[in-house]
């Protein structure tokens, strides 16, 4: 039964260990959606997400969850901070934004904005097929001589507490969409040295306490 113990105790550890690993980001969603993306229509629509907590940026990033578009080429994407500061991410093609001359790909979903993807999001795009051209899963970065370098950069530094607005319009006859689901995803500081000192102590005290439970165990099945 002592065995039995131990090994929960075991699991127990290493899954706090795993949690504490994994911290990094946060991740808030908004509950506005969906909204219909109108086409050709440059006031387009705003939709927001609400940070209740205070959070010092270091990085954000853009995640749509779920945006269904027949071509995300036609799409003008801004991002307002709740101090204000608003940055375009990504231009029209006939802006000449990131996507322009690549055709009509289809949808943005699980497509991540984060400055620091390897990938472009202008190479992105699936093979162009008659039957199937869209946006691969992925994060990408959206840097492009339409666009401020890093735009998502822009808000490091601010709190990212309160309420973010994302406004979407579609600046291109013929195609259109919906914005069904996104994201912001924070990332958060590593775990204080305290917590790891913590987790030092609890993995002395396991060790301690199998060392202790082992003796008897060794004589009873003898
Ligand atoms: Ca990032
Ligand atoms: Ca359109």
């Amino acid at each position: 039964m002592k065995a039995i113990k131990v090994c929960v105790e075991v699991v127990t550890l290493l899954a706090f260990a795993a949690s504490v690993a994994s911290a990094g980001s946060v991740t808030f969603s908004s509950t506005d959606v969906p909204k219909t993306i109108v086409d050709n229509y440059a006031q387009g629509f705003t939709s927001t997400l609400n940070v209740p907590t205070s959070i010092q940026i270091t990085d954000v990033n853009l995640v749509f969850n779920k945006l269904l578009h027949t071509s995300v080429t036609d799409l003008h994407i801004e991002l307002t901070s709740p101090l204000g500061t608003t940055v375009v991410l990504v231009k029209a093609w006939n802006e000449g934004g990131i996507l322009k001359n690549l055709g009509t790909p289809d949808n943005f979903i699980g497509v991540v904005f984060d400055d620091q993807a390897t990938k472009n999001l202008r190479d992105g795009g699936s093979p162009d097929t008659p039957s199937s051209y869209y946006i691969f899963p992925g994060s990408y970065n959206i840097n492009d001589a339409s666009v401020v370098p890093n735009p998502l950069a822009t808000f490091n530094g601010q709190d990212a507490m309160g309420t973010w607005t994302l406004h979407v319009s579609d600046r291109a006859i013929g195609d259109v969409g919906t914005l069904q689901d996104w994201s912001l995803r924070f990332a958060v500081p590593v775990p204080e040295p305290t917590s790891l000192s913590l987790l030092g102590i609890g993995v002395l005290g396991l060790l301690a306490h199998i060392w202790r439970s082992r003796v008897p165990m060794r004589f009873s099945d003898g």
